[in-house]
């Protein structure tokens, strides 16, 4: 059966070509998407297509593309490759893309994901003209059952002055009820607390609303999202786990943690998935997540029963798992919930559940500053994501990354890092797969003496300590958080001209 089943908007069913002449250049489009997940499959390569016709005739076309976060190849990718974005926000992780922003050709705002909308409301990005959002069937009374990620759908929807829509029937019919689509928002001083108080709590709509005067047209898809694989975890991301699992036991012990822990975020990438993977094999039970992502990890542990409730905005599976999720989603309903990013990643609904926030790093600095984005303090690698909405609003923070990168020529533990995501008055526990610095309650110089200790690799140990010591003999009125000025990004300096730091 179509998945269309609304009259007035089966009308306006038409090809993806016909659907990208409604997009001009400069404009503000505002598209569905989320690490992967719930992007638009067809629109964007009609709208690539366009931009090179455009350019061919010495036109210029492009566009300020906002999202929810990255997107896929289909989208981001042949965008970028035809030279047709301006301007991106918030989030991205496609290596066309990158290289566009790093050679400055596309503009690129790292935005808080919590933040992309209501900014996007207070006006800092122009005007939204065009929506172009995907979902999984429209009802008869033209309500949208979104598909795999809700994102900023319902901003793209609200704010817009055309909607395109791409009804994508890869999904299952069934995503309908997995949703909850919060319509309270307001822009302050209207503002009233968001009343979430269990992370799969409902406390909006199953589905998301559209104007229909505005949908210009409809798209009929059947493609999968991106589902990029998931390398099994190596020895190092399995240490990883192993040390975050165990200072969690260590938590419980000292009374600081209920037995089933607190609501778990967990990143993107594979360590992320490591850490759920290291869950599976523990003795833990009744777990819950209020996360962004939905990953393989986090499946297996509802599978096995340890985790009992998630509240995410969006999946990010390998091809195999969101197989095996779309053939059995009816196993699944009721113990995960999709909302908008705006809420799942709400600071303020993070604060009161005391979310336990997990997320990947690029360096940490001695004093725990910490680097989720930029290579050598200029090349941007994805973007800070969620991770400061969670991060500095939970109970809990980890900061995981392997000890050295690129072969060993580069430790992640640095004097000072090259850019800064999360400040040292943010971070609570940094992990390398060498060990553990807890953080919690400590100045600036004993958070040095633990993360040299515990968490650099015994190959840059000696002179980090070096550096520190140094540091603090030759400032007698600076021994809060000592630097040798003209040494701090001396590391990175060695790296670039000698490949190694
Ligand atoms: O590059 O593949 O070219 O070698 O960075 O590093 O170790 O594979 O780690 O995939 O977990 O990504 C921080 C990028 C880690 C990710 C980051 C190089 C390294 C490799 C990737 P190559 P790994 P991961 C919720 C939370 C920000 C957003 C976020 C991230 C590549 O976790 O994007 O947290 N986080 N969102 O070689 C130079 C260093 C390096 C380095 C690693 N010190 N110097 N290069 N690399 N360390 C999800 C969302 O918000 C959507």
């Amino acid at each position: 059966m179509s998945r269309i089943t609304c009259p007035v908007l089966k009308n306006k069913v038409t090809s993806a070509e016909e659907a990208a002449q409604f997009i001009n250049d400069g404009d503000v489009v505002g598209m569905s998407g989320f690490t992967g997940a719930g992007y638009p499959k067809a629109v964007p390569t009609a709208l690539a297509e366009r931009a090179k016709e455009a350019h061919g005739r010495g036109e210029e076309f492009g566009i300020k593309l906002l999202t929810g976060a990255s997107t896929a190849p289909e989208a981001d990718g042949v965008l970028a490759e035809a030279g047709a974005l301006k301007f991106r926000m918030p989030f991205q992780s496609d290596p066309n893309l990158r290289k566009s922003i790093n050679t400055g050709e596309t503009e690129y705002v790292d935005a808080h994901l919590s933040h992309s909308a209501q900014q996007t409301w207070f006006g800092f990005y122009g005007d939204v003209k065009v929506a172009v959002v995907e979902v999984s069937a429209i009802l008869p009374n033209g309500l949208l059952v979104p598909s795999s990620a809700v994102g900023n759908n319902k901003t793209w929807l609200d704010l817009a002055d055309k909607v395109i829509i791409e009804v994508n029937d890869w999904h299952p019919r069934e995503y309908e009820g997995f949703h909850d689509v919060y319509y309270g928002t307001k822009l302050p001083p209207q503002r009233r607390p968001i009343q979430l108080l269990e992370p799969t709590q409902r406390i909006g709509d199953p589905y998301l609303r559209v104007d229909s005067d505005k949908v210009v047209a409809v798209v009929e898809t059947s493609a999968p999202d991106r589902n990029a694989p998931f390398k099994s975890p190596d020895e190092g991301s399995k240490a990883m786990a192993s040390h975050v699992v165990d200072f969690l036991r260590h938590e419980i012990t000292a009374g600081r943690l209920p037995e089933s822990l607190l609501p778990l975020q967990s990143g993107v990438g594979n360590v992320a998935n490591a850490v759920m993977a290291e869950f599976a094999h523990s003795e833990f039970e009744g777990l819950t997540a209020y996360t962004e992502v939905i990953q393989d990890g986090m499946l297996d542990l509802i599978d096995t029963g340890k985790l009992t409730a998630v509240s995410a905005t969006s999946f990010c599976l390998s091809a195999e798992r969101a197989t095996e999720f779309n053939e059995n989603i009816e196993a699944y309903k009721g113990r995960i919930l999709l909302r908008t990013q705006e809420i799942s990643n709400h600071p303020e609904v993070v604060r009161r559940l005391g979310i336990i926030a997990i997320n990947g790093m690029v360096e940490a600095d001695i004093y725990g500053n910490v680097n989720s984005t930029h290579v050598m303090g200029s090349s941007i690698i994805n973007g800070i994501g969620g991770s400061g909405d969670f991060a500095r609003n939970a109970f809990l923070n980890f900061f995981v990354s392997p000890s050295v990168a690129k072969g060993g020529a580069i430790s992640s533990i640095v004097p000072f890092a090259s850019h800064v995501d999360h400040t040292e008055h943010d971070v609570h526990v940094v992990v390398t797969e060498q060990g553990i610095a807890d953080l919690r309650g400590l100045s600036p110089a004993a958070r040095a003496k633990k993360i040299i200790n515990n968490c650099a690799h015994p190959d840059f140990r000696d002179r980090l300590q070096d550096y520190f010591d140094r540091a603090s003999a030759a400032n007698p009125n600076g021994r809060h958080t000592p630097h040798l000025l003209s040494e701090a990004l001396s590391w990175h300096e060695n790296f670039q001209a000698n490949g190694q730091m």
